[in-house]
């Protein structure tokens, strides 16, 4: 039987007049344990918001309603849908007008985990944007589930309470598993500017041991959707005491299912797992990185008729490897042109903020990366900055090539998370006529710089 906890899906009666879901946005409380209250914007009054239950290929009409003092975008990330639905004002979809409406008519696909999120620059303003409670899952279903679990569970990873820090302490060095192939013989060493942190966190919206467990009974399988709905920081996730098997990544099918004994999650990424509750008692599921685990990231899984204090087990360490879930063989056509990518930091000084540069530019650049529809391309993504960037293309599915050098294929992605002076290399076909963004799924790299638009045109 599947659960949802926590949240349910929006109405999902179909009249002409009647939209099939409402997403009102507004003001939220988040009650991450009883004595740590926040508000902040999100949708339907809580954060995360609704699980949108779609059914592939079948449109769906979305009312937006924005209660807020500001023009709002909903961005469906991870469809595959005209610029004018997607979401963000870089592609000239219109914006949810403050105190007003509008209409999202779509026809939702590919089958898996997607999520919506607001898609508003924040720049400076640590309570707009990605920064808020303005993030949920939509599920499409494919109609293919072989069922093969006994409960499912959508956990969302956030942080909250943002402050400019210039102090970073980041977990992203694990991504690492490769040779430094991207490192400048010349490092600026210019002092760094002020990045985003976080020292609350909470899986979807409640602190570790404050929400409802997670209630198994032994011989139970869970498929559990992870989505690191974070605006700051990519995750490495575990739960104590049991393996995860990785059998999708941002809602496709892997090629190769891994058994691991944690997962790496960049901000925007998904990763659907299933566990064999396996080992009776009461465990931890969370942050690896303790200090985080502790202030909030994780949740307790339970097992029926245990009594004891929840239990933590740090998994053994391992690097991160999209390439073991790939195949040798590839099913897709070559690459007919290679685009190319350079990614830099200027380091700003004590109280500004970095600049990020793809090929030498801040956003915008001129002319952009101009597509030519039905090719297919090849994407080298050169990392010559110390941090691990999750990068993502809008409204296109990414095929890996190449992570830090090892190959591999078969692995469908929206987002990627490029390691610390690391390259990776993605092909996919331009398939939708008009503008596309790619940016850092990091809120403050996205607004200082790091993005760009493709622009397909039809021949
Ligand atoms: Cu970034």
């Amino acid at each position: 039987m599947a659960r949802l906890p926590l949240f349910g899906q929006t109405g999902t009666a179909a009249s002409p007049a009647k939209a099939d879901y409402m997403l009102r946005i507004g003001p939220a409380t988040v009650e991450l344990d009883r004595s740590h209250i926040l508000s902040t914007i999100g949708y339907n009054g809580s954060a995360p918001g609704p699980v949108l239950r779609m059914r592939e290929g079948k449109p769906v009409a979305v009312d937006v309603i924005n209660d807020t003092d500001s023009p709002e975008f909903v961005h469906w990330h991870g469809m595959l849908i005209p610029a004018e639905l997607d979401g963000t004002e870089e592609e000239g979809s219109p914006a949810v007008p403050p105190h007003g409406r509008r209409r999202f008519q779509l026809t939702p696909g590919p089958a898996g985990s997607r999520w919506y999120h607001s898609h508003a620059m924040a720049m400076d303003n640590l309570h707009k944007g990605s920064y808020t409670g303005q993030f949920g899952f939509v599920y499409v279903d494919g109609g293919n589930d072989p069922g093969q679990y006994d409960q499912e569970f959508f956990l969302a990873l956030r942080d909250w309470e943002p402050f400019f820090t210039s102090v970073m302490e980041d977990d992203d060095d694990d991504t690492h598993s490769g040779p430094l192939l991207e490192k400048p013989t010349i490092l600026n060493t210019d002092p760094d500017g002020l990045e985003v942190g976080s020292m609350t966190y909470s899986i979807n919206d409640k602190a570790l041991g404050s929400g409802e467990p997670i209630r198994v009974r032994e011989g139970q399988r869970l498929l559990i959707h992870f989505l690191n709905a974070s605006a700051i920081e990519n995750r490495r996730i575990a739960l104590a005491g049991h393996k995860m098997k990785v059998i999708a990544m941002d809602g496709n099918p892997v090629p190769s299912p891994q058994m691991l004994d944690s997962i790496f999650v960049g901000a925007g990424e998904r990763i659907d797992v299933v566990i064999e509750m396996n080992h009776p008692g009461i465990w931890i599921l969370g942050s690896t990185e303790k200090p985080i685990r502790e202030s909030g990231l994780g949740v307790i899984v339970e097992y029926a008729g245990q009594h004891r204090h929840p239990l933590w087990i740090d998994p053994p360490k391992s690097p991160w490897d999209y390439t073991i879930f790939g195949t040798s063989t590839s099913n897709s056509p070559a690459p007919q042109q290679t685009i190319e990518m350079i990614f830099e930091k200027i380091p700003r000084g004590f109280g500004k903020f970095n600049s990020w540069l793809i090929n030498g530019k801040p956003y915008p650049h001129e002319g952009e990366f101009a597509l030519q529809q039905g090719t297919r391309y090849r994407l080298v993504m050169r990392n010559r900055t110390d941090d691990a960037h999750p990068t993502h293309l809008h409204r296109h599915l990414w095929e890996l090539a190449e992570i830090n050098g090892k190959k591999t294929s078969g692995v469908l992605k929206d987002t990627v998370v490029v390691p610390y002076y690391g390259r990776v290399t993605v092909d996919f076909t331009a398939d939708q006529p008009g503008l596309s963004l790619f940016h850092c799924h990091i809120q403050q790299h996205m607004d200082y710089g790091f993005k760009a638009l493709f622009v397909t045109r039809s021949s």
